[in-house]
């Protein structure tokens, strides 16, 4: 293509390209022009909003120039790309990433300055893009940040979602859900309306044999909604590379079944028509680890599918090659099962499309899909009714019927007999309904299927997905590890901290082979070192004290233990344990006199965490929280020994201020329930020390970090169901110690005591699934061990700092070379002048 262009225009065009800013001035002149014109404001009305806008819009062309490049690039090398297929991004904020990632936050705080304005002022108008729920949608976040800052090929596809997770608000102690409708104004994102796809529901499909003899299958009438094309920047540190993260909006499509409508005079239905197509795309599903089969649930994982998949198609057959390259050229990760659909969608385009026989189209499908497992937990597992599917997507049904049959026939070539074998692996429930089984569609149409921590990809082998290993063998399934990105966790967050380590090393290289942290342990001994280590994080904290005072009126000490547990809100997570250890502390305090209470350390418990707004017991959960800080928080007798805090609507922004100022964070799943966790890396990198349990990637905290260094409790993974089977059946007592804090709350203490019945009777009465009562002395006495370790601060720094200087491995660019290698064979691409940004 480029050739084709003559040299005269080239070289126009190469004269006036923008070259964006580079300097203060520049800089400012770039934010003067963006207020002045794009905006239309001026000096005397700029607010904080329209300097954050100018900065952004200043920095987003600047990020465009490397995005286009980058893009050219690519097209250019032709050579292999991921496709990142999530329906979650929990990206935050993009400012102050934007700043770091391209090296021009000095410039943009000086410039600020000239202007009026302070730079941390400017980044904190900006609103979270929060399109996820927690740990998977931010994964996917520290994803699209590594592989930008690895210079892969990369592309994120999503849904460009109206309204993202709901703002909590928390009334009398309860959960209010207030939508989030973050679109007012968003200079992240480009709409490509000429980028668009019309994706079909509904109808049905038409089977015959056409003049010149051959099977044709077309899926005809239902409905169109077009897909248009929301890109968004994804800029890598310290390099050019300016990845694409694509996300789709939904509209009525405008072809001619609208028009007739509108001919016709039916105007109300048209507009219904239009306002049912925006609704696919209009709202986030607000639940974690729980899937509860919505029929709109399944519009949005195909709607997302289809347009993701023909883009992807569009752009590969462009390049003019042959079927048979298809996945040499592309790779596919479904995060997790919700865009399993796009495996089908691929068989379905080459075969109904492009009429590839089927076990051709079925090879190219399989070597291009690999599927990560993000939980075992059997709610969060999904199915789609049959008759849900028939209706929705009728040719989709009758190829996951084709390919189920095509899949059970190898099986039983290798297991004749074996029936019972077929009907666990089928991808077909036969229940009535008769439901399918994503995840069993995932791993036969994918080549590689991968856990997120060690446990966990042991967990799904010997559990879950126990008959697909003896079907396949155990090299399908692999395990990669989770990671998190430093250059938002610890240079975004912590930003003194990082310097404070790159001053010890020599530099910033750290951020991108995190690994060097290693070079810290020499310095433990290093007073001064130690010094301003803990200084920071007191600083860190005395900024965490005064967002708790602005935003709840309640006073903590900052020299207190700030003891955090911020995550989604849920009972295998745990929080129950933590506010009922609170409790016990309470009564233990209570007990104490004045003097003795003065030598206990004081300490802070924080939580926080959304609960999805139809689960009932998380709920309840907030609401003790809530209720039992307000009795704590306002005892004169307790006084700074406790204070128990719950932060309103917690998320990544809000975690940036939380992270880095925590001593102790918990992670306290029961066993073989957290598939990985991600926040425990966050704290631990950020100098916090953790309380958890031998649980997802705790355990490999620990191998990495030292046995010393963290705070383990808690029953074993492999006895979880021997204790479960226990508590029906065997002699089965409630802890002694929590049975004081039951009567506690039963007494009243904490307000009405039946708005707190249902979670103690699913400790008491119900079998307690998740553990508590068996974990909770071990739990308890583990708190104390904390409580004197803290007190003894030298050792408490050596440990955080010695914790850090092992934490290399967890970085996110770690997990996407191993993606790269083990699963998508891709490569990076290179970059002429890695540190040109
Ligand atoms: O619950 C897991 C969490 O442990 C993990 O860190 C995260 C990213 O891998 O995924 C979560 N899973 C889900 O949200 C639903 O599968």
């Amino acid at each position: 293509v480029e050739s084709s262009i003559p040299e005269h225009m080239r070289e126009a065009w190469r004269k006036y390209s923008p070259q964006g800013f580079k300097t203060k001035d520049e800089f400012e002149g770039e934010v003067v022009r963006h207020i002045e014109t794009t905006l239309a404001r001026s000096l005397f009305n700029c607010d904080e909003l329209a300097a954050y806008s100018g900065t952004s819009l200043a920095f987003r062309d600047r990020l465009i120039i490397d995005w286009n490049k980058t893009q050219q690039r690519q097209t250019f090398a032709d050579q292999k790309r991921i496709y990142y297929l999530s329906l979650e991004f929990l990206m935050g904020r993009a400012l102050d990433n934007a700043m770091l990632n391209v090296g021009l936050k000095g410039v943009a705080k000086e410039g600020l300055e000239d202007l009026g304005f302070r730079v941390e002022d400017i980044i904190s108008q900006e609103h979270d893009a929060a399109l996820g729920n927690g740990g998977l949608g931010r994964l996917a976040a520290c994803f699209l940040d590594s592989l930008a800052s690895l210079n892969y090929p990369a592309w994120g596809y999503g849904l460009r979602y109206r309204y993202g997770i709901f703002k909590q608000e928390i009334e009398n102690g309860y959960q209010v859900e207030i939508p989030d409708y973050w679109l007012d104004f968003n200079p992240w994102e480009f709409p490509r309306h000429d980028v668009t796809v019309d994706v079909q529901f509904y109808g049905w499909v038409n089977k015959y044999t056409d003049d010149e003899g051959k099977q044709v299958v077309s899926w005809q009438d239902g409905e169109l909604v077009t897909a248009t094309a929301y890109d968004a920047p994804v800029p890598g540190y310290g390099t050019p590379t300016v990845n694409n993260l694509r996300l789709w909006s939904s509209k009525a499509s405008s072809g001619e079944f609208d028009f007739s409508k509108f001919n016709s005079g039916e105007y109300e239905s048209a507009v219904a028509d239009q306002q049912r197509a925006e609704t696919i795309s209009a709202v986030l599903y607000p639940n974690d680890n729980l899937e509860r089969g919505k029929e709109l649930r399944l519009k949005q994982q195909y709607f997302w599918c289809a347009a993701s998949l023909h883009d992807i198609v569009r752009r590969f057959k462009k390049t003019g090659r042959t079927w048979d390259e298809f996945p040499d050229q592309v790779a596919i990760q479904l995060n997790d099962t919700h865009p399993t659909l796009a495996i089908v969608e691929l068989q379905r385009i080459l075969i109904d499309k492009e009429g590839l026989e089927w076990p051709k189209a079925w090879d190219i499908v399989t070597k291009t899909f690999g599927y990560t497992n993000h939980t075992v937990l059997p709610e969060a597992l999904e199915k789609w009714s049959v008759p849900l599917i028939q209706n929705l997507l009728p040719r989709h049904l009758q190829l996951i019927y084709e390919i189920n049959l095509y899949f059970l026939q190898q099986v039983e070539r290798r297991f004749p007999k074996d029936r019972d074998l077929l009907s666990r692996v089928s991808i077909i429930e036969e229940s009535t309904p008769k439901m399918v089984r994503m995840a069993y569609l995932a791993i036969v149409g994918s080549h590689k299927v991968n856990g997120v921590a060690e446990l966990h990809s042991d967990l799904i082998k010997t559990t879950i997905f126990k008959d697909f290993v003896t079907v396949y063998g155990p090299d399908k399934f692999t395990n990669v590890t989770n990671g998190i990105t430093p250059r938002r966790w610890l240079h975004q967050a912590n930003p003194r901290l990082s310097e404070l380590i790159a001053s010890k090393l020599g530099g910033y290289d750290f951020l991108k082979d995190l690994t060097l942290l290693n070079k810290l342990e020499p310095f433990i001994d290093d007073k001064d070192f130690k010094k301003e280590w803990a200084e920071i994080k007191y600083a860190n904290k005395v900024r965490l004290a005064q967002h708790i005072l602005k935003t709840t009126g309640v006073s903590v000490n900052p020299k207190a233990l700030f003891d955090v547990q911020v995550k989604r809100i849920h009972e295998y997570k745990r929080q129950q344990l933590n506010i009922f250890g609170v409790i016990h502390r309470y009564i233990t305090l209570k007990g104490l006199s004045a003097e003795e209470r003065k030598k206990v350390a004081p300490r802070v418990s924080i939580f926080g965490g959304k609960a999805a707004p139809g689960y009932w017991m998380a709920k309840t959960i907030i609401h003790l929280i809530n209720k039992v800080g307000e009795v704590i928080n306002n005892d004169p007798e307790i006084g700074d020994a406790l204070k128990v805090i719950f932060l309103e609507d917690y998320n990544v922004s809000k975690a940036e201020i939380i992270v880095p100022a925590s001593d102790i964070s918990e992670h306290i799943s029961t066993a073989g329930t957290e598939a990985s966790g991600t926040s425990n890396m966050k704290f631990v990198l950020n100098g916090g020390l953790v309380i958890g349990t031998l649980d997802g990637a705790n355990i490999e905290i620990t191998r990495e970090i030292g046995e010393q260094n963290i705070f383990l409790f808690g029953n074993l993974s492999e006895d979880v169901e021997d204790l479960r089977h226990h508590h029906f059946y065997g002699n089965y007592q409630v802890d002694s110690e929590l049975q004081k804090v039951f009567d506690l709350i039963k007494s009243g203490k904490f307000g009405d005591e039946s708005a707190f019945g249902a979670l103690i009777a699913a400790i008491t009465e119900h079998g307690d699934y998740y553990l508590v009562s068996d974990d909770f002395d071990s739990y308890r006495k583990t708190q104390d061990l904390i409580d004197e370790t803290f007190k003894n601060q030298e050792e408490w720094v050596t440990k955080s700092i010695t914790s850090v200087a092992r934490m290399g491995f967890f970085t996110s660019d770690r997990c996407i070379n191993e993606y790269a290698d083990t699963i998508w064979n891709i490569e990076p691409l290179a970059v002429a002048d890695e540190k040109e940004a």
